[in-house]
């Protein structure tokens, strides 16, 4: 019997801990009826997350625009014209009072994103970053980079830096990914994943809703982060928020139910996952937020600025937590890091 019950039966699953879920399997999950989905998702939740918590988690952008890339949904790369100039990377003064800013607020995790296409150990701008990340992890909350693609040698020294988590998201199916960027390849995204676990740094990799794929790559996109060994630490499920001047600027939303029923999936598919509602939560309501929360999201992101775009103002999100009585996560719950299983490969295996 399948860890999260027999898809047939509507009654009770009989174990919830960390199951490695097909595609095949989950796809059956998407498409229950809406109840029976998040009621299965919320029993994930509540034996893996009993603590009514959300990790609240900052972001900042170091180095903002002119990247090499051509994601085709971002406001920072130099391919398109947008609002988004290039910037310099901050100075250290500058990211350590904002860090010191958001760790006062209650933020718990700390993630500093740049729009570089990699870093490379022994230039000057890793060396910065180095230097960064080693004055920001002595303040004590969880440090989190998104620096784009890793080689071995750099993902040791961002995990000596004391980095604990790093962010890079596989967006979309491997199929799908290819029609919306051409300067890298899904594979390179997995090799890095692969240098960051190796480096003993817990994965954050999720995706994007809205950028013109299927369900089916949605749910690819989910099965590839449940096979991974160990499974990721954290996933981000951001929405496309539409920027003017890229080529997705026109993009129609998500429907608001495949939202919910993303994460449902996402919590069945890593139970030990943070589950984070990402980008495109300043369009979305409260109840949807709400309705997200129920299904099994359980980290956000905290402050009124994403990288480049909006986000809903730190007092709004301070409210709907007490109104729903859930609380900011508390640091190092221990299952920040989890341990690959020898029984099983580590690389997720690609159609
Ligand atoms: N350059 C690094 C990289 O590519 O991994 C880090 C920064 S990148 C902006 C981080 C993630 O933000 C992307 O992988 C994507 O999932 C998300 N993102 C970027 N622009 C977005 C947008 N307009 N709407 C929603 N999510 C977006
Ligand atoms: C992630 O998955 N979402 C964050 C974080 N990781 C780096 C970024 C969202 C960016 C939204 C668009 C912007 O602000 O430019
Ligand atoms: Fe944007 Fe990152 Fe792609 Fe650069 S690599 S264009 S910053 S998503």
């Amino acid at each position: 019997m399948s860890l999260i019950g027999d898809l047939t039966d509507n009654s009770k699953p009989t174990d919830y801990g960390p199951d490695i879920m097909q595609f095949d399997e989950l796809k059956q999950l998407y498409d229950l009826p809406f109840f029976d989905l998040i009621q299965r998702s919320r029993k994930v939740h509540e034996a893996n997350w009993p603590e009514n918590e959300v990790q609240l988690c900052t972001l900042l952008s170091i180095k903002t625009g002119g990247c090499s890339e051509d994601c085709s949904y971002c406001a920072q790369s130099a391919r398109y014209t947008t609002t988004v100039d290039a910037g310099r990377l901050m100075e250290k003064d500058e990211v350590m009072e904002r860090a010191q800013h958001a760790l006062d607020n209650g933020s718990t995790r700390f993630c500093m994103g740049a729009a570089w296409k990699g870093v490379r150990d022994g230039t000057k701008r890793f060396d910065q970053v180095l230097d960064i990340v080693e004055s920001v992890s002595e303040l004590g909350m969880e440090v989190c980079t998104t620096l784009g693609e890793l080689g071995e040698i750099e993902a040791q020294k961002l995990k000596e830096a004391g980095v604990t988590a790093y962010n890079h998201n596989i967006d979309t199916s491997p199929e799908y990914y290819k029609n919306i960027v051409s300067t890298h390849t899904f594979q390179d995204r997995l090799n890095t994943l692969r240098h960051v676990q190796d480096a003993g740094m817990a994965v954050c990799s999720g995706g994007i809703l809205g950028l013109g794929e299927t369900t089916d790559d949605r749910i690819k996109m989910l099965e590839i982060l449940s096979n991974f060994n160990p499974q990721p630490e954290s996933v981000p499920i951001n929405s496309l928020v539409p920027i003017p001047g890229t080529p997705l600027a026109e993009s129609q939303g998500v429907d608001s139910f495949e939202v919910v029923r993303m994460i449902a999936i996402a919590r069945i598919a890593i139970p030990n996952a943070k589950v984070r509602l990402s980008a495109g939560r300043k369009q979305m309501s409260e109840e949807l937020q709400t309705l997200c929360f129920f299904a099994g999201a359980n980290s956000i992101f905290y402050g009124d600025k994403l990288l480049t775009t909006g986000n809903p103002q730190s007092q709004a999100d301070l409210n709907l937590l007490q109104k729903l009585g859930l609380e900011p996560q508390k640091p190092n719950r221990g299952k920040d890091s989890p341990e690959a299983e020898d029984t099983r490969p580590r690389e997720p295996a690609l159609a």
